[in-house]
């Protein structure tokens, strides 16, 4: 069980409070401040290692950094071509330094993803819920009005709505030649994606196989193409077409089911119990949708949304799942958003609560002798 911590002085969480979640084993950590395209240098990943792996005087339990979540990777491996000035080759000659050296410093999984321009997005990081807690939120027909009048705004909006912090994926030199970016991707098509896709995995993948070291592709977030741009890992047939673009088990995925679930022709059941084998990492998370596409974050719990989360994790334990598995994108609860002021989605109480939601689940149905 794993918990995304985005550093000292960029979270509100701390490793300690983290420590004493029962059941958490390792750090979901970055180097926040990287951005896509450059290498990650070995001091400050051995830093970052260490930092987290400090056990505190008087304390016996260690947390291991085996997770990063995540290695961004550059739009020019994207398209294919030299975006921003940096060569498509480049970039993967830099993205295979980075594992290289993570691989050596004892890292076992890469998250990443492959959404063209934008990460994950969201129209509301406070959404009201009717117990008073908030939650991140997605309004469809806002997207759809910000893709008449530009997705720039959509920019402003992650930025300005995301409680001081710099969100993972909105970082501001990543879309600082916003208009090249949108230029480079006219006409793309989803077939053009999965080419320069396999390049990209051909080229990495036995940089993984020589340093132990799996790659995880986030699904698109949410799983359904955005203002036109082709988006190629948002349903069962996309995750299994990038799977079958290189059959190493280097090649895996982080199935995130609280983001592929946000299509709602998507079956998260079916997608752990069809991929179980290339999954290397999960996020099990909870949505409830609402009839035009929108969706709003909910508990982790199966009956607060329409994941279900029991059968998700039903599935897991009973394959004696070895992969890692962190709790998503929780509920702000008790106050928090004006006590301690969380990250959107990152707070500290409702992710614990998921913890031991999804590990009474893993218990109850866990059979290790059989
Ligand atoms: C947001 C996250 C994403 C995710 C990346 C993976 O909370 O789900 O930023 O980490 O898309 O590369």
């Amino acid at each position: 069980m794993a918990f995304r911590w985005f550093g000292e002085g960029n979270d509100t969480v701390s490793l300690s409070e983290i420590r004493q979640i029962p059941g958490v084993e390792t750090i979901v950590w970055s180097l926040h401040h990287k951005i896509a395209g450059e290498v990650w240098e070995k001091a400050e990943i051995d830093a970052a290692i260490a930092e987290i792996r400090q056990v505190p005087p008087g304390l016996s339990k260690a947390l291991d950094a085996e997770v990063v979540e995540s290695v961004n990777v550059h739009e020019s491996i994207k398209l294919g071509k030299t975006i921003q000035n940096l060569p498509r080759d480049l970039a993967i000659e830099n993205y295979i330094t980075t594992i290289e050296r993570l691989g050596q410093a004892g890292v076992k999984v890469i998250c990443y993803n492959f959404m063209p321009v934008f990460d994950w997005l969201r129209t509301e990081m406070f959404h009201p819920l009717p117990d008073g807690s908030t939650a991140m939120a997605y309004n469809a027909k806002v997207v759809q009005e910000m893709s008449q009048t530009g997705p720039e705004r959509m920019i402003e909006s992650m930025i300005k709505n995301s409680g001081g912090f710099t969100l993972p994926g909105w970082e501001p030199e990543r879309l600082q030649n916003f208009q090249e970016l949108v230029e480079a991707y006219r006409g793309v098509t989803h077939e053009d994606m999965y080419v320069n896709y396999k390049y990209f995995l051909d080229a990495v993948i036995p940089t993984c196989e020589k340093y132990d070291v799996k790659l995880g592709v986030h699904p698109d977030d949410p799983p359904f193409d955005i203002f036109g741009w082709p988006r190629v890992v948002s349903t069962k047939e996309g995750l299994a077409r990038v799977l079958s673009l290189n059959p190493s088990p280097y090649n895996g995925l982080t199935l995130c089911l609280g983001s592929f679930s946000a299509n709602p022709h998507n079956q998260p059941v079916d997608a752990v119990a069809s991929f179980i084998d290339r999954i290397v990492f999960s996020h099990v998370r909870n949505i409830k949708h609402y009839d035009d596409w929108s969706f709003t974050e909910v508990g982790h719990r199966a009956c607060e949304g329409d994941v279900d989360t029991v059968g998700i994790m039903k599935v897991f334990a009973e394959h004696n799942y070895s992969g890692y598995i962190r709790p998503d994108h929780g509920r702000q609860l008790w106050d928090e958003n004006t006590t301690r002021k969380p990250r959107p989605g990152y707070g500290l109480y409702d992710r614990a609560l998921g913890i031991e939601y999804l590990l009474g689940l893993w218990d109850a149905f866990h059979c290790p002798n059989q």
